[in-house]
């Protein structure tokens, strides 16, 4: 087994288990804290499920940097040697709202380059993942080359915030697409969105805002199906830092850039 290969199994192991957790946690009470605002939420089952995952790699892989959202990672400077990106739960709206629509997201870094990608929709027990230059699967079934769709048969995800004033984009950038494309959906989970764009479930997702741990492993998933990935700039995204996220299928998202945002 090559070192990538015990990682998986690893890796695949402790996120059924971390899953298996949070499902049992639904009859249980949940704590619930605000972060940044009233509406940006965190529980003890984000908190606890960080921890697990810090504790299985700090037992396994001495060597290795971790960055979790919920800070008891390591404070990185630099993405240097085998860096995991991990967001315990990500859609801690839905979990807290819905008990749904919420994933587990590890992304798996050597130097700057992503390897591994993971994410694990809990509560429909659909794990994607993808190796860098394997393919992306969902389960165990391989996910098709994505194909160029027409902005106009296109399915986009975004949300509806973006479309009312906001300091990050002004709406009437977004109204002409938001007019042209057959329909927009908003999961509130980010993890979810990007492995719907490498399922071919959506063609496009723009957000404004989202930190790396929303995009880690997402970026790695959606590469391996041909899809493209930048920021709103239509720039290469830096997995230490904060930025905008426009995603999609090859071909939709050159058109939606030079049609639509770079107008
Ligand atoms: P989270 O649930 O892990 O916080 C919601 O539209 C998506 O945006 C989720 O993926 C959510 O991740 C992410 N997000 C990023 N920054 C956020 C913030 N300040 N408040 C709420 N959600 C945020
Ligand atoms: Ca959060
Ligand atoms: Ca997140
Ligand atoms: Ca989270």
């Amino acid at each position: 087994m090559t070192k990538w290969e015990e990682l998986d199994q690893n890796v695949r192991t402790w996120i059924m288990e971390a899953g298996k957790t949070i499902r049992e946690s639904f009859k249980e009470e949940l704590n619930i804290k605000t972060k940044s605002n009233r509406n940006d939420l965190v529980t003890n089952m984000d908190e606890a499920t960080e921890r697990y995952f810090i504790e299985k790699i700090r037992g396994t892989y001495k060597d290795h940097n971790i960055l979790g959202e919920e800070g008891f990672g390591d404070e990185l400077k630099e993405l240097s040697g085998v860096t995991w990106i991990i967001d315990p739960i990500d859609g801690t709206m839905n979990f807290v709202h819905q008990q749904r629509n919420f994933a587990i997201s590890i992304g798996v870094y050597e130097n700057q380059v992503g390897v591994l990608g993971y994410i694990y929709d809990v509560v429909h027990d659909e794990l994607y993942h993808a190796y860098r230059g394997s393919g992306a699967y969902m389960n165990d079934v391989k996910l098709p080359k994505l194909s160029d769709v027409p902005v106009e048969d296109s399915v986009i995800a975004l949300n509806a915030q973006w479309m009312t004033t906001n300091k990050r984009i002004d709406p009437a950038v977004l109204a002409p697409l938001v007019q042209k494309v057959r329909g927009t959906r908003s999961y509130g989970s980010a993890a979810i969105e990007m492995a719907y764009i490498a399922a071919g479930r959506l063609d496009a997702y723009i957000s404004m805002r989202l930190a790396p741990w929303d995009f880690a492993a997402g970026k790695i998933l959606i590469e391996e199906v041909g899809g493209v990935v930048t920021d709103l700039e239509g720039k290469e995204l830096d997995p230490l830092n904060k930025s905008s996220l426009f995603v999609g299928k090859p071909g939709l998202h050159e058109t939606i850039m030079t049609d639509y945002l770079k107008r």
